[in-house]
């Protein structure tokens, strides 16, 4: 066809190592305090099973995030910096980096959008799309790694592409929903799998 295929792209689980920066700021700020290994977590929500690990510890987590430069220094998902400048210059595709910024905002939307400059370039600063809603973004595919997606919008128009994460490894996928389990998989043949159509 002759239509042009628009792709968003998660930031925080699928193009930041999130979980990761976050484990280990929170071991060196919180050396005594009990953690959870990526290998255990589970959940969407860091700060949810911290809490059930032992209560006070949200605060602590949520801290982490909350600290200034937490943002910026998160090392890329492997594969993921390659996988989509790659992307970006297939022909027919439009790519955009689609991420929902924390609402304690001193410093995570500035940090998302220096991150994105410096793994990526200033030319694509134009791709970034910060919203706490995506289900009001039109697109043909999103690329996320949280299982539960919703808004306001109740038939959003694109089709979620679970991408694994150590918080997401566990849950079993209902048919039509698919899997990404990393930026060395084939991605170009899910795009191309929903061309076709
Ligand atoms: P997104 O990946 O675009 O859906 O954004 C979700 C953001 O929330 C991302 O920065 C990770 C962050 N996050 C993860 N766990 C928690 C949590 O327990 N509490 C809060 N407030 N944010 C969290």
């Amino acid at each position: 066809s002759a239509r042009r295929l628009r792709v968003l792209v998660d930031m925080d689980g699928v193009l930041a190592d999130f979980e990761g920066g976050f484990l280990k700021k929170y071991r060196a700020l919180y050396p005594k305090e009990p953690y959870i290994d990526l290998e255990d977590r589970r959940g969407f929500w860091v700060s949810e099973q911290y809490e059930k690990l032992k209560p006070g510890l949200s605060e602590k987590a949520m801290s982490i995030w909350e600290a200034k430069n937490f943002f910026l220094d998160l090392d890329p998902i492997d594969g993921a910096v390659e996988a989509l400048k790659e992307m970006s210059r297939l022909p027919s595709t439009d790519v955009f980096i689609c991420t929902s910024p924390i609402k304690r905002y001193q410093f995570c939307p500035y940090e998302k959008y220096a991150w994105v400059e410096r793994h990526f370039g200033h030319e694509f600063l134009e791709q970034i799309i910060l919203t706490r809603d995506k289900t009001v973004v039109c697109a043909d595919l999103l690329i996320d790694d949280r299982p539960d997606i919703t808004g306001a919008e109740p038939n959003p128009r694109w089709e979620h592409i679970l991408f694994t994460a150590c918080h997401n490894r566990h849950l079993s996928m209902t048919p039509p929903d698919w899997r990404l389990p990393s930026w060395r998989e084939d991605w170009k043949e899910l795009l191309d799998s929903k061309r076709q159509h």
